[in-house]
C-alpha cells in the first residue's frame, strides 16, 4: 500500500496516525522527518511543511492541508505539480468559528468594551441600551465558515450582510460581491468580520483606505489570517477612534511577538488562533475517505483550485 506522510506544528502525530488506522488498519503513516523513501508517499496531510520538502515526493497525489486554509501550502514555490490540493471542510471548526465570531460580534454589540472600563474606574453607569436590528454586521467571505456565521448572526436579530467573489443567497443575509462593491459593503458595516482565505487578492485587504470605509466607531473581527490586516494602519485607526475596537485571532507573525502593540493595547482582545481548532475526532473520517479515494485513483472531496489558490 502507498504511505501517507504527516506533518503538522500543534497537532498529535500519535492521535492522528491511531483515528486513521482505525479507519485504515493497514495504513502505512508516517511522520516527517521519517519519510523513508519519498516515492512511497502518494497522500500528504499536513500543516505547514517546511518549502522544498515534497518536491522529491514524485508519486505524490495529494496534499491535504490539515485545516481549512491552505495558504501555508502556497508557501512552496516546488509543490509537485501532479499532486492535488485539498482542505478539510468540516462542520465542528464551522460551529466553533460561529461561536468565537457571536462572542466577539455580542461583547462588542453589548458595549462590553466601555462597561469594562466603567468597571476599572469602579464607575456604576448605564449606558442606552443598544438596538441589534440597527447593528450591522458584515462578514468578508461567505464559504463553508464564513457562510455558517453568516446565517447564525443573522438568525439574532442582526442586519447582516457578506462580501465575496460571487453573489450569495444566505436567508436575509444581503450579498456584496467583487471588487466594485466592496466600498458599499464597508460603508454600511458597524462590525466587520474577516473570515477570507489568504490569497494575493485578499492580502492586506484591511488598510488605510477599508478601514476609513467603515463608519467611525466600527469594530474589527479577524480570523482569517493576520496577513488580512497592515497592523499599523489598525492600530492608526484604533488610536484615532476611527475604529473602537479590535478582535484578533490571527497574527503576521505567530505566536505574536511579545513586543507586538497589540498585547497591551486597551481596545484589542488578542487570541492565539483557537477559534476554531482541526482536530482527529471531528475530521479522521473525511481524511479516510480522502486517501481511500486518492488510493483508488479517484478525486478527493473539498479540492482547492491551485490557480486561485482556495
Ligand atoms: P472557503 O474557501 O469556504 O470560503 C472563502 C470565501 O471567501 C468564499 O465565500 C469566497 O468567495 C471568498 N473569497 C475568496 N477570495 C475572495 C476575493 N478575492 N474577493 C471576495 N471574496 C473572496 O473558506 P473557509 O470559509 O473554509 O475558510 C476561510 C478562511 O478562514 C481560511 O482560508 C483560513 O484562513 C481561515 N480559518 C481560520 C481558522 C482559525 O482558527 N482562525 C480556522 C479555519 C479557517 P466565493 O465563494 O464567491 O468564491
Ligand atoms: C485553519 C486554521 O485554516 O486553523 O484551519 O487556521
Amino acid at each position: 500500500m502507498p504511505a501517507v506522510l504527516f506533518h503538522s506544528l500543534n497537532e498529535s502525530p500519535v492521535e492522528w496516525g491511531a483515528a486513521l488506522k482505525e479507519r485504515i488498519p493497514d495504513l502505512d503513516f508516517r511522520v516527517w522527518p521519517d519519510v523513508g523513501d519519498p516515492k512511497d508517499i502518494e497522500f500528504a496531510l499536513l500543516w505547514a511543511l517546511p518549502p522544498g520538502s515534497l518536491v522529491s515526493m514524485s508519486n505524490l497525489r495529494c496534499i491535504c492541508s490539515l485545516g481549512q486554509g491552505v495558504d501555508h501550502v502556497f508557501l512552496d514555490p516546488d509543490l509537485p505539480p501532479g499532486a492535488k490540493i485539498m482542505r478539510l471542510v468540516d462542520p465542528w471548526m464551522a460551529r466553533a468559528m460561529s461561536e468565537w465570531m457571536l462572542l466577539n460580534i455580542l461583547r462588542f454589540h453589548r458595549q462590553g468594551l466601555e462597561y469594562q472600563e466603567l468597571e476599572r474606574q469602579r464607575l456604576w453607569k448605564v449606558l442606552p441600551a443598544p438596538e441589534t436590528s440597527e447593528r450591522r454586521v458584515g462578514v468578508l467571505g461567505l464559504g463553508a465558515l464564513g457562510g455558517d456565521t453568516a446565517s447564525k448572526v443573522a438568525a439574532l436579530g442582526f442586519d447582516v450582510a457578506g462580501w465575496s467573489r460571487t453573489r450569495k443567497l444566505i436567508g436575509s443575509v444581503e450579498s456584496f460581491h467583487g471588487e466594485d462593491q466592496l466600498e458599499a459593503f464597508l460603508n454600511r458595516t458597524d462590525i466587520l468580520c474577516c473570515l477570507l482565505p489568504l490569497t494575493p487578492d485578499t492580502a492586506g485587504i484591511i488598510h488605510v483606505d477599508t478601514l476609513a470605509a467603515l463608519p467611525k466607531g466600527a469594530f474589527v473581527i479577524n480570523a482569517g489570517r493576520g496577513q488580512h490586516v497592515v497592523d499599523e494602519d489598525l492600530l492608526a485607526a484604533l488610536d484615532s477612534g476611527h475604529i473602537a475596537g479590535a478582535a484578533l485571532d490571527v497574527f503576521h507573525q505567530e505566536p505574536l511577538p511579545p513586543e507586538h502593540p497589540f498585547w497591551a493595547h486597551p481596545k484589542v482582545q488578542v487570541w492565539p488562533h483557537v477559534s476554531a481548532q482541526s482536530n482527529a475526532d471531528s475530521a479522521a473520517a473525511q481524511v479516510t475517505d480522502a486517501i481511500v479515494k486518492v488510493f483508488a485513483g479517484l478525486d478527493p472531496n473539498n479540492l482547492v483550485d491551485r490557480e486561485r489558490q482556495y
